[in-house]
Parts: structure tokens; sequence; C-alpha cells
């Protein structure tokens, strides 16, 4: 046996880190690519001698992406986590202080998503020689805080490198991390501005090409036996299909599961896509922004087989959607937390490898054909629904549904429409008709406000061979568009479609459903009475958008906006289309509720009667224990 000296290198915390991203792969199903595919940064006195210098001697190994916000910037990269079936996602830097904090949104945002994104915030220094410097938080009781502590909550692995070798086993406890299908989410490794500048002599092997691999589990054989068990002895079994599905590329093997038992198939938010919406076992949207005939199904089920879902509040209806009183959970989840809940029978695996082990387990076992053929009654009926809402005629103001379906007619079956919050994302999910895995692409973990166009542009950055249609709501533009200078910087095409109602339509209705009228809702001057009921406030969000640099077509009506649409899709530049709609025609709920809680005492009559209301819809709450 020889004995040498390890080889080293000498770099900069900051070099060695971005040398280290840089050598990050991972590999599923024999296919390996970069896990990195860039570093979002906004520079500030906290990372611009350190990360920033690093990017700058490394731009050839790893791409640095200028964005407007730092919040905007952890959007982007976790939809471009998302897009990329979270295979693939980018860093993001800041300076200390604002810079750290604004990203702490989309931290939350990717950890509640469960989208991996690395961030990098500069911290304050190390040797606290230096202070109180700018933007430094200061705590009487202890020097060891600062305003990235913040970050603990919403961070699956965090850590704050206060000397050199700290980086070693911190990135790559950070890569287990973010490459954990069960644990990612938000990584986050504070780096004070003095450590980041520190030179190192780092071990070559750190620095490496190192592959991550991403295993495709099956579960336990007794658990899974014991699932085909429970499914064999269903009568009326549904599968609800989350994020996870789609996620672990099992959509043709869910596709393959309902086709030969007739099992009907509902899907979340992050699951819409996992089947296509003309199968005949689809059911659609699942739970308070759910179809009919999925809600009509989940009340009547005696199994539920949830896969890769988390089941939240929205996809259980405030545990109200399924009402079989000995109904029972199969879950189907990577995840412990996920698999265990609803006290279902957890299955935990991958969803991909555990479809196609219980598709064989299954073979000559069947639904009724009743069962089966209720299902494609409801994705009939729900069509006709779908088309009447495309052609409401509504005039003089154009409803949110006849725009969804001017887009979706205008999208090809591999594009994608992008959204986050507002009226849009209940209206998308029942109304948008997927035809891809990759199509569908509604943040509603977080629904944060301003992720649409940021989340757009981590869209296309990864896909930028498909139309990423943006749909937002004035609400959501004011709050934050401002990266939609990044994609024209870019040269990634958006084509936004900004519906403007002149407020918070969403809320406006929620609030009028719950007795109080609209309040704070609509974006009006206030009058002499001292209320915000005046004249709407002349907000030009097309001149807005116009001044980004987009191209902008404003459109009034239906030829107009299918006019708008035509062109945008021929144009090679980022398009702001803008159309005003009609604030109070929506799409209404079927058969479903959402718990919000009302005044128990007020002395507002409609307040009161939407209480009464209230407490007879709780009466269906279960516990599913
Ligand atoms: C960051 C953030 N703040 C507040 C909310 C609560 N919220 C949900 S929808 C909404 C209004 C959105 O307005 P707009 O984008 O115009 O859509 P509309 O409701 O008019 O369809 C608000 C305030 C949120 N989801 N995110
Ligand atoms: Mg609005």
């Amino acid at each position: 046996m020889t004995r040498r000296a390890p080889a080293t290198e000498r770099l900069t915390v900051a070099q060695a880190l971005v040398r280290f991203l840089a050598a990050q792969r991972v590999e599923r199903d024999g296919v390996e690519r970069p896990f990195f595919a860039g570093v979002f940064g906004i520079f500030g006195h906290g990372n611009v001698a350190g990360v920033g210098q690093a990017l700058q001697q490394y731009a050839g190994r790893l791409r640095y992406y200028q964005s407007r916000n730092e919040q905007a910037q952890v959007h982007a990269a976790a939809a471009y986590a998302r897009m990329t079936n979270r295979l693939q996602t980018l860093a993001c830097t800041s300076s200390v202080g604002p810079g750290a904090t604004n990203m702490i949104t989309g931290a939350a945002g990717a950890t509640i998503n469960r989208l991996p994104v690395l961030l990098l915030p500069g911290d304050v220094f190390a040797t606290r020689r230096v202070g109180t410097v700018l933007q430094q938080l200061e705590a009487g009781w202890s020097q060891e805080v600062s305003v990235n502590d913040a970050f603990r909550p919403v961070s699956r692995y965090w850590d704050r490198i206060t000397r050199p070798e700290q980086l070693i086993p911190a990135v790559l406890e950070a890569m287990r991390v973010l490459t954990s299908q069960a644990e990612t989410g938000a990584v986050t490794l504070a780096l004070p501005q003095d450590v980041q500048a520190e030179a190192f002599d780092w071990p070559a092997e750190l620095l490496r090409e190192r592959t991550w691999h991403i295993p495709r589990p099956l579960p336990d054989p007794a658990a899974l036996a014991r699932a085909v068990e429970a499914i064999r002895r269903s009568e009326r079994p549904l599968i609800v299909a989350g994020g996870g599905v789609i996620y672990s590329e099992a959509t043709e093997a869910l596709r393959a599961l309902a086709e030969t038992t007739g099992i009907p198939v509902a899907e979340t938010q992050a699951g819409k896509g996992s089947l296509s919406f003309d199968h005949p076992s689809s059911l659609g949207a699942m739970g308070a922004t759910g179809t009919p005939g999925a809600n009509r199904t989940a009340r009547d089920a005696d199994l539920v087989i949830g896969i890769g879902t988390r089941y939240s509040d929205f996809t259980t209806a405030s545990r109200t959607a399924f009402q079989d009183a000995d109904v029972r959970f199969v879950n189907l989840n990577i995840a412990e937390l996920d698999a265990f809940k609803h006290a279902g029978l957890a299955l935990l695996g991958d969803a991909r490898a555990t479809l196609e082990a219980l598709h064989e387990a299954l073979a000559g076992w069947g639904v009724a054909p009743a069962w089966r053929e209720a299902a494609a009654r409801y994705n009939g009926e729900w069509d006709r629904e779908v088309e009447r809402l495309y052609r409401l005629g509504h005039r003089p103001l154009l409803s949110q549904g006849e725009i969804v379906g001017a887009v979706n007619r205008s999208a090809a079956a591999r594009d994608v429409v992008v959204c986050a919050a507002g009226s849009l994302p209940g209206d998308l999910h029942k109304l948008w008709r997927t035809r891809d895995p990759k199509g569908y692409h509604v943040e509603y973990g977080y629904s944060c406000m301003g992720y649409e166009v940021a989340g757009g542009l981590g869209v296309k950055m990864a896909a930028p061979d498909r139309e990423v249609y943006v749909m937002v709501g004035d609400g959501s533009w004011l709050m934050m568009s401002s990266d939609l200078v990044t994609a024209i910087q870019e040269g990634h095409k958006l084509i936004v479609v900004l519906i403007d109602n002149h407020g918070f339509a969403s809320i406006g209705g929620l609030s009028a459903s719950l007795g109080s009228a609209g309040f704070g809702t609509e974006y009006r001057f206030r009058t002499p009475d001292g209320s915000l009921a005046g004249e709407h406030l002349p907000v030009d969000l097309a001149a807005n958008a116009a001044s980004l640099g987009a191209c902008v077509i404003r459109a009034a009506d239906l030829a107009e906006l299918e006019a708008a649409l035509a062109e945008a899709r021929r144009m090679d530049r980022t398009v702001v289309i803008h159309v005003e709609a009609d604030r109070e025609t929506r799409v209404g709920s079927y058969e479903t509720w959402w718990n919000v809680p009302v005044a128990e005492v007020s002395e507002d009559g409609s307040v009161a009667a939407a209480r009464r209301e209230y407490e007879r819809q709780r009466a269906a709450e279960r516990w599913y224990v």
C-alpha cells in the first residue's frame, strides 16, 4: 500500500462551492444530467466579492442569471425543478439582509411544493470583529443569530458556514436532501461574507464530478400484498393522482392500471395531467376546485388510492370529500409523511415502480362495469359543461372561463399553462383540458401571488421547445411581474395573458359568500365617507407591461383575444395580452366545500346567516382515523 498526501486545491470558499455545484450530476433510469442548470443572483456587499467573484471566475462552468427580485429567482428555480421532475434545479445567491429575506417566501413555496432549490444567502461576518454591518440584525440575547435563521422552518436542510472546512460536510448533506425524492425542498447554506472570500486547501475529491442516483424503491412486499388485497376487496375504488405521479414519470403506468382495472382517476392541482382530460377514466379535478364527477365519486368511494398526493385541504374539501362510513385509504408515496395520512395503508415507494407492481398483482381483477361506466359518463358530462363555460358569450366583458377556453384552444398539446393565485387556479383546475403530463403548472401548494411570471420563466428555461402561457390576474401582476425583464433579457419567450378585473375577484367572491360583501378587495379610490368604494383606480397594466419591454396586445372581446393569441404564437418574443374580465361571472363550485371560518358573533345579519351555513357544512367534516 502506498500512502500519498491527498491532492488539494487552494480556492476560496465561494470558488470551491461554485466548482462543487458545477460538478454535481443526477441519474435516473440510466439518463444522466447536470443537477444545477445555473445560479440566479442579485449582488450586494454580502456576496459580490465572494460568490460573485467565484461565479465570474467559473462562468464557463456554471451560468449566472440576473434577476430582479430574490423572491422571483427562487420561484423560477422551483418552477425549473418542477418542470424537470425534480431532477434539476438552480441555486440562488443573495446579499445579506433584505436580499436574503426576500428569498424566504420563495423558499417556503419550494418546500411546501416539495421542489429542490439551493439558497445561498450572504450572512454577516463570522469573525464578529466587523459590526454592526449594514443590514445586520442585532439581537441582545445572542450573537449567533442573523436574519438567515428565519430560513430554518422553511428549509429541509439549513446550515451556516462559519469556517471554510464546514463547507465539505454541508454541501454533501445539501445534495443528499436536494436529490432525495422524499426529503427535497429548499436547502439553505448561509454564507458569512468574510468566510466566502477565505481560502482553504480543498481535497480534490470534493471537486470531482459526482453522480447522485435517484432510485425507484418498491414498498415492503407485505405492505404491497395488503394493498392488493384491499383493492381486490373494494367495490368503489378511486385513485387520487397527485404531483408524485408526474415527478416519478408514472403517467403511463397509471393509465395502464386505470384501463385494466377500470378504477377512475381524479387529479389534484399538482397531479393534473396525470391522465389526459379525454380519457374515459378521467374524472378531472378533485376536491374544493373539483368536478361534479370527481366529487360524487369521492363521496361514494369505499377505497381511496392516493398516489403521490399530500392530501391538501383543497383535495379533501376540508376533509368532507370522502363520505362512505367505512372509507379506507391506500397511500402510495415516496414520503412517509404523506403515506401515513388518513390512517392509510402506507405503500412507501416510487410511484412508477409500485404502479407497475400493483398492475401485475391485480391481473384479472377489475371494478364492476357500472363503476367504470359511471366514470366515462361523468367524463362526457363534464366535457360538455367545460364547453358551455368556454362559450358563455358573456358581454360586454368576457367571463374568465371564456378566456381560459380561448387560451386552451390556442395552446398545442405540449404547451404549458402557468398560474398560482387568485380565481384562475380554481378555474384552470376545473376547465383546462390537459393533454400532456407537463402541460399544467399551477403552483397551488403555496399559491403565491407573484409566482406567475417568475415561474413561467423557470418553466421556459427548462422547456424552451414549448410555448409557455402565463395566466395572471391584475393583483398578482402588481405584486411581482418584474422578472418579465429577465425573460426578455434571456430571450425566453413567454405568452402572458393578463386578466384585469380591477382587484382581488377571488377573495372578493369568497368574502361575499361569507357575508362580508367583498370588503377591501377592489381597486377603488377612497370616498369622502372614508370607504374604498370610489371610482376604479386608473391603473394601465398594458402600458406597465410595455414599459418592461414586452410586446403588448389589448384584447376587448373574444375575436380580439383569439387574434391576439394567434399573433402571439407567431411572434418570437415575449407578448403580454391584456384582457378585461367580468368580475362577477364566476365558475361555480361543484358539490364541494372549503372550510373558511366565519365570525361566530357579529352585528351583521349576512355574516350571521353565513355562520349558520358554515356550521351546517362543517358537520360533514371527518377525521379519517
Ligand atoms: C402573496 C400572497 N398574498 C395574498 C394572497 C391571498 N390572495 C389569494 S388570491 C388573492 C387575489 C388575487 O388577485 P388577482 O391576481 O387579481 O386575481 P383574481 O382574484 O382577481 O382572480 C389574494 C390577495 C396570496 N395568495 N398570496
Ligand atoms: Mg384580479
